[in-house]
């Protein structure tokens, strides 16, 4: 039998009925967040034809060149969500501090961080890429006033919503609110995102790791051994692990969701923090996978339990089917029993 037809904001509009309380605030967030990642979509796709690739040659806070994509995503999410009058404060990988809303246009409770075009050194080779988000309440829903830092610092595990759209041969938008993983698939020929994945949930082990491995001889002992383990063939047949890694986070964790495995950015001893971004990057993406059965783990702990204490701070990030996380988290204890047979 075929599926129903659900767009998304359709399936907004029925999730939103499960809360009476509900104002419909929520769900007009969205929708314009939706209207922004059809337009970049389109941009993605029209990129090569419209001097959209390349870079603008300006440096961000990160130290790393802005491609032009990068600020034309950024400035379409702006222009989407800053006269909505839901929002109170935004945060963007983009933007060194926070980004307000304009003293023209109303304020509301909530709270949006974002990563405009994830995987940007990817962009130029026509390698899929993505848009990251999340949603928080403000910490005090009663004021009015500009949102604050500490409405950004919030922990993960506070998001009410967080998702990601993955520009690959499809489009599609991935996110939760709590409920489930649910994942749409953009039909360009009716300009609509329509409900293909309902409640997806991650195998709980894999056959596939996902990381730089260029970094290997920088990486801790532990995680070395780890890795090893995973190339090293099983009489149960469970190993050797595959390895796939694109380089664009949204796309590695993509295929994590469906196929199961790990996905990894460890810190290292250039970079003991790793590379990807606690907040807009991690957060989101760990969020989904932990919805959907799975875990996210900064090596040790669970990452939606990390304080923030800066915007941009990083976090080394484990993520991807529980079986295999756990396992990791072993190995970077020294517990794992083909280590323990090693000492
Ligand atoms: P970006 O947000 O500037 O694109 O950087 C983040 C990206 C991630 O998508 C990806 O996982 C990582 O950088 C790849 O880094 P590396 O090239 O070090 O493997
Ligand atoms: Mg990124």
């Amino acid at each position: 039998m075929q599926q129903k037809l659900i767009t998304i904001e359709r399936h907004i509009a029925e999730q939103q009925q499960q809360f009476p309380q509900a104002t419909g605030e929520f769900s007009r967030i969205l929708r314009d967040l939706t209207l922004a990642l059809r337009i970049i979509a389109r941009d993605v796709r029209r990129a090569g034809l419209t001097d959209l690739l390349g870079s603008t040659r300006v440096v961000n806070v990160h130290g790393e060149e802005v491609r032009k994509l990068d600020e034309l995503a950024h400035d379409v999410i702006f222009r989407a969500m800053d006269h909505g009058g839901h929002l109170c404060v935004m945060a963007s990988e983009e933007a060194e501090g926070l980004i307000h809303i304009p003293s023209n246009y109303r304020r509301g409770k909530y709270v949006m961080v974002f990563d405009p075009l994830d995987g940007s050194s990817n962009i130029d080779a026509n390698i899929t890429i993505g848009t990251i988000f999340s949603i928080y309440r403000r910490l005090d829903e009663s004021l009015d006033t500009p949102g604050t830092l500490e409405d950004i610092l919030q922990p993960g595990y506070k998001q009410v919503c967080a998702g990601y759209a993955v520009y690959g041969s499809s489009t599609q938008l991935v996110y939760t609110t709590g409920m489930g993983v649910d994942v749409f698939t953009f039909d360009p020929t009716i300009g609509e995102f329509l409900l293909s994945h309902p409640q997806v949930r991650i195998p709980p082990h894999g056959s596939i790791y996902s990381v730089n491995e260029g970094s290997f001889s920088l990486w801790e002992e532990r995680l070395q051994q780890y890795v090893e383990y995973l190339k090293t063939p099983s009489t149960d047949g469970r190993r050797p692990y595959s390895l796939r890694y694109v380089g664009t986070a949204v796309a590695d964790v993509h295929r994590t969701l469906f196929y199961g495995g790990i996905f990894m950015y460890p810190g290292n001893r250039k970079n003991p923090e790793g590379k990807l971004r606690l907040i807009y990057e991690v957060n989101p993406l760990a969020k989904i996978v932990t919805e959907a059965g799975g875990r996210a783990s900064n090596g040790c702990c669970d990452v939606l339990r990390i304080e923030p204490t800066d915007i941009h701070q990083r976090t080394p990030v484990f993520m991807g089917s529980s079986e295999d996380v756990t396992e990791l988290e072993q190995f970077l204890r020294g517990e794992h029993p083909t280590q323990r047979a090693h000492e």
